[in-house]
């Protein structure tokens, strides 16, 4: 048996969180084209006869604005520290930033195997992917560099066969049917925070929240409760929509994913409450399910 942590850490937006559902082959975290999508550290359990490898989603690192973004970062760092590898993400379209060269500043400093994965490689030319590589290496002697595409899941098998090289012990950390550390309250809540990132704009899908309330269990449907918390009342307008026009779209999407995991028909009903300024309150904060950590 092998078996260990890996943590998946990189700047927002790379693609961190559609990396890990591309290896898991199933939904476990959230997307956007925005950044800062993932708040929380989430597990994705890949299992393999004799071999387990516990992935980490940690939200991208980024220069904070407001105490949310700093406990987002305190969960990045916290996770560097407490897994077996690092795989570095890195935008390939993008290219290399100075966001990048100070994530790696922090990952120089542990001792621990750190694998470039440059990502998005569907989107340029096999040339530019050499001259990418060619940037990075540079800067750090990595200990492997591996070219994907998440999304098109390219290289995924290789990235893979190329992790368990590196797996340390042989504990079995979890079931081998479960995919994720995450409660099923939490995976419904983040759908609906999902499609508030794909429908809402600027600040609206960074100010608010979801919290699952309740779940009544019925014999062919499932009755869920879902609040949506905004930090001032001019954002509730928004949410809701002229004449309920945007939360509509929300909740139709939402079922539509929540009945795909959940595999039952869905009675949804989404609420919008004012918690004014949850990101800034610690009360708030650990209330939502924000997991603070000195580091
Ligand atoms: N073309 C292309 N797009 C990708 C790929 N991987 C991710 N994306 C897109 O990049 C955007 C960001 O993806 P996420 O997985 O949410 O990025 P993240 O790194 O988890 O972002 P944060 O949670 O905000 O830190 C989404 O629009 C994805 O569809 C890829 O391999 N190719
Ligand atoms: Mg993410």
């Amino acid at each position: 048996m092998k078996s260990g942590f890996v943590g998946i850490i990189g700047r927002p937006n790379v693609g961190k969180s559609t990396l890990i559902n591309s290896i898991i082959k199933r939904k476990v975290a959230i997307t956007s084209n925005k950044p800062q999508t993932t708040r929380n550290i989430i597990q994705g359990i890949y299992n393999e006869d004799k071999v387990q490898i516990v992935f980490v989603d940690t939200p991208g690192i980024h220069k904070p604005t407001n105490k949310l973004g700093k406990t987002l970062n305190k969960q990045a760092y916290y996770s560097i520290n407490d897994t077996d590898i690092i795989l570095f993400i890195v935008d390939a379209y993008d290219g290399l930033g100075k966001g990048d060269i100070y994530i790696l500043d922090k990952l120089k400093k542990v001792d621990k195997p750190i694998i470039l994965v440059i990502n998005k490689i569907d989107k340029i030319t096999h040339e530019e992917i050499l001259n990418r590589i060619n940037d990075y290496k540079d800067l750090y002697d990595f200990d492997e560099i591996i070219p994907v595409s998440a999304l098109t899941r390219n290289n995924i098998e290789d990235l893979i066969d190329t992790l368990k090289k590196y797996l340390p012990d042989n504990i079995k950390y979890y079931n081998e049917d479960s995919i994720t550390n995450k409660s099923i309250d939490f995976l419904m809540s983040e759908i609906v925070r999902e499609k508030v990132f794909n429908f809402t704009d600027e600040e609206v899908p960074h100010s608010i929240t979801c919290v699952t309330d309740s779940v009544e269990v019925g014999k062919t449907s499932y009755k869920i409760r879902i609040s949506i918390i905004v930090d001032r009342d001019s954002l509730k307008k928004i949410i809701i929509g002229k004449q309920g026009e945007m939360i509509k779209k929300i909740g139709i999407a939402s079922r539509k994913d929540l009945e795909e995991l959940l595999n039952r028909n869905v009675y949804l009903e989404l609420f919008v409450k004012t918690v004014k300024k949850w990101r800034e309150k610690d009360k708030y904060l650990s209330e939502f399910g924000f997991k603070d950590f000195e580091n």
